[in-house]
């Protein structure tokens, strides 16, 4: 469980970092997991004639970085979340859902940090993201503005949620795979601007694929100071995210990958504010028995949700595309 320390840290400033959540043998795990989905992946694009050769003999980051450079659309297959398409989403889009994955969705570690903040009757909520990212000088272009793969710009989470969870509780854990120091791409953050508790303007992402981005002139705190704080972490770290703090994080300037896992939790009973994609019960004191503790019955929540939503069973949006569209044109975002 956090301190009363780290609780006052947290709700002064939006963000915490904790040393130590996850242990080696669950980073292992995730490592040797990996290895193998990159090398089924590899296999696949090779068959597809999108890839030319496996890069079997080259070590998971290198192999991963030869076969992005080759063929970006590699990274979705390492993906812990379908895309964010409303329209032609694609039937067949891949997810990793193995269980490696799932024993870090449920870590005791990491959901004692969570109950700390938003009590012990927890979703998992189903925006969560794998980013393992590139150099940046080596980034395909067709997927630099990608923020899950290239740097990423600044913005609030409550951003990525439909207006059904305005009302809902959303915490996100940040946890560091490989170590994380600013020059291998940390997380910035601003101190207290969570504090503002309301959505930043966001403006439209320009190009193709970039991201709604909260523009410099609009950051800061709810006193209006832009203090940017770096949050390097080491393997195993974790950082803890109110859902209106403003954060970004850096390009990755080293030779080696930069990978993370982010996952998001709400109180059982809040809308996720991504009802296309499953949210499933990780923690309960009140009726333990509803936790989900199968990573195979995970797999099957997200499949199943894919066949919703491609079968038009599903009517709703899956992602807000048009919320800052009116500030295409504005002055701020010019
Ligand atoms: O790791 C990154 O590049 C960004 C992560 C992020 O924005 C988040 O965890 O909410
Ligand atoms: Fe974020």
């Amino acid at each position: 469980m956090l301190t009363k320390e780290q609780l006052n840290f947290f709700n002064e400033n939006g963000y915490l970092i904790v040393k130590n959540v996850i242990d080696v043998a669950t980073l292992n795990d995730l490592w040797t997991e990996y290895d193998e989905r990159l090398n089924e992946t590899a296999a696949l694009l090779v068959e597809q004639g999108k890839l030319s050769q496996s890069y079997a003999e080259l070590p998971f980051g290198e192999r991963y970085c030869a076969i992005m450079a080759e063929a970006p659309e590699a990274f979705q297959h390492l993906e812990i979340c379908y895309p964010l398409e409303n329209h032609n989403f694609p039937a067949d889009a891949p997810i990793h859902t193995g269980p490696a994955v799932f024993n870090l969705l449920t870590h005791p570690r990491l959901l004692d940090a969570v109950e700390s903040i938003i009590g012990p009757e927890i979703s998992s909520n189903p925006v969560q993201h794998a980013r393992i990212k590139p150099p940046y000088k080596q980034v395909h272009e067709e997927v630099a503005a990608n923020s899950y793969i290239g740097k990423t710009t600044w913005h609030q989470d409550q951003g990525a949620l439909l207006d059904e969870a305005n009302e809902s509780q959303v915490l996100t854990t940040w946890v560091a795979i490989t170590d994380a120091p600013e020059e291998r791409g940390c997380m910035v953050v601003i101190p207290g601007s969570h504090k503002k508790n309301e959505l930043t303007v966001h403006c439209p992402g320009k190009g193709v694929t970039s991201e709604n981005f909260i523009p410099a002139k609009l950051l800061g705190d709810d006193q209006g100071h832009k203090e940017v704080v770096t949050m390097p972490c080491e393997a195993g770290d974790i950082v803890i995210l109110h859902q209106f703090t403003e954060h970004a994080a850096l390009p990755n300037k080293t030779d080696m990958i930069r990978w993370s896992f982010d996952l998001r939790w709400n109180p059982t009973g809040h809308p996720s504010g991504r009802p296309a994609f499953p949210s499933f019960v990780a923690r309960s004191r009140q009726n333990p028995e509803n936790e989900l503790n199968d990573h195979k019955l995970w797999g099957d929540l997200w499949h199943t949700a894919k066949d919703q939503i491609v079968s038009g069973d599903y009517t709703g949006q899956i992602f807000n595309e048009d919320r800052w569209k009116k500030y295409v044109d504005a002055p701020v975002c010019a």
